[in-house]
């Protein structure tokens, strides 16, 4: 009998049946991690086996309240109304950073991001961050299309431009500190949604190479000339057809400690089907790369069926675990993603957290994922 086999058959085989094991884990891709950042990281691989972070995008930052926005207020979050607790992933984002502007492309001012971001650190939770930026070739917005990323690779007319978005961006990442001053490890979720095609890093608008060369040339700046080491680095598809797809355009492991992919909701039955082939092929990907799979965004805008959260989403997160799952803004009262009182799926949303397998933030601040071994 070959004993290695037997071993990798039995392991393989207790983490299909478990469904929660997370196989070996890969170290930070980043050698030079600041400690806070390589614990943070293997604590996420540890804790999949113990359930999915609940995450919601600007949830310090503004709200929804009968009817109108609520915006600014001290430690409130719509999640934490509802369900007792605050989410254990806070996700941010900053787009406009690059153009030096106070405020973020959906109005939050920086300086309050920079407090909030801490605040979410402080409490022991987790932090993402997203970056819609600018069309640096044309001035326009990351939604604009025109070709771009030729022109701002190294050697590029835009290059300098492109640089200089980066040097903002690294400015942030690098003010973000804890009260012992010790860097705030962050999942940084760069060119996200690029096998999609409707921003300008996207899949018609950039050939792979393209794309994988500005991937890594920005995450080499960041760490080499910006010398930051508190990045865990999420590579984050939008819909793709199957492993060849998602990996077309994949920078390398080295680049990389985070895969994941957005979807969301618009026709329930439709998207169960999607998401049960797309998490799938997400955990055989993440596993076969030893990275740590998430569910980067989903949602469900204005949440119509009230009962989205245990029978829709919760079975998928039970039978798919990936680290995190992180919704979207609570933007306006029509373009909404997670609930808020009297939205018709909070009662549901409430099951839905105090299902043992998903994880707010009240459960995972005792892990203390930043200072203490899982
Ligand atoms: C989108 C929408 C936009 C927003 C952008 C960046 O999905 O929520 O309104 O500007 O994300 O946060």
């Amino acid at each position: 009998m070959n004993f290695r086999k037997l071993t990798l058959g039995l392991a393989l085989a207790a983490t299909t049946l478990a469904g929660r094991a997370h196989a070996q884990a890969a170290p930070s891709s980043d050698p030079a991690a600041t400690p806070e950042t390589k614990l943070l990281l293997a604590n996420l691989h540890r804790l999949v086996s113990k359930g999915t972070m609940f995450g919601h995008q600007d949830a310090l930052a503004y709200g929804i309240s009968q009817g109108q926005m609520w915006k600014g207020d001290a430690n409130r979050a719509d999640v934490k109304t509802v369900s007792g607790s605050y989410p254990a992933v806070f996700g941010w984002e900053l787009g406009h950073i690059e153009l030096d502007s106070a405020r973020n492309l959906d109005g939050v001012p920086f300086d309050r991001m920079r407090g909030y971001i801490k605040q979410g650190y402080e409490q022991g939770a987790v932090i993402t961050i997203s970056w819609h930026l600018n069309n640096p070739h044309d001035g326009k917005t990351a939604w604009d299309t025109t070709r771009t990323v030729p022109y701002i690779l190294p050697g590029g007319a835009d290059h300098a431009k492109y640089v200089s978005y980066l040097d903002r961006v690294a400015t942030f990442l690098g003010s973000l500190k804890g009260s012992k001053g010790e860097a705030i490890p962050v999942i940084f979720r760069p060119f996200h949604e690029h096998t999609g095609s409707w921003f300008w890093w996207g899949k018609k608008e950039c050939t792979p190479e393209e794309f994988k060369t500005l991937w890594q040339f920005s995450v080499n700046y960041l760490r080499k000339d910006k010398k930051l080491h508190n990045l865990i680095i999420a590579y984050s598809a939008a819909d793709f057809k199957d492993e060849a797809d998602y990996l077309e355009r994949y920078p390398g492991d080295a680049y990389v400690d985070v895969m994941g992919f957005d979807d969301y909701c618009n026709n329930v039955p439709k998207f169960r089907q999607e998401m049960e082939r797309k998490l799938a092929a997400l955990l055989t990907i993440s596993q076969a790369h030893h990275k740590l799979p998430a569910l980067t965004e989903f949602g469900y805008e204005s949440l119509p069926d009230p009962t989205w959260w245990t029978g829709t989403m919760l079975p998928l997160l039970e039978k798919y675990p990936v680290s995190y799952a992180l919704t979207w803004r609570n933007g306006d009262p029509k373009h909404y993603f997670a609930p808020f009182p009297g939205q018709p799926s909070a009662a549901n949303f409430k099951q839905f957290t105090q299902n043992g397998k998903i994880l707010l933030e009240k459960q995972i601040a005792p892990l203390h994922l930043y200072t203490k071994t899982l």
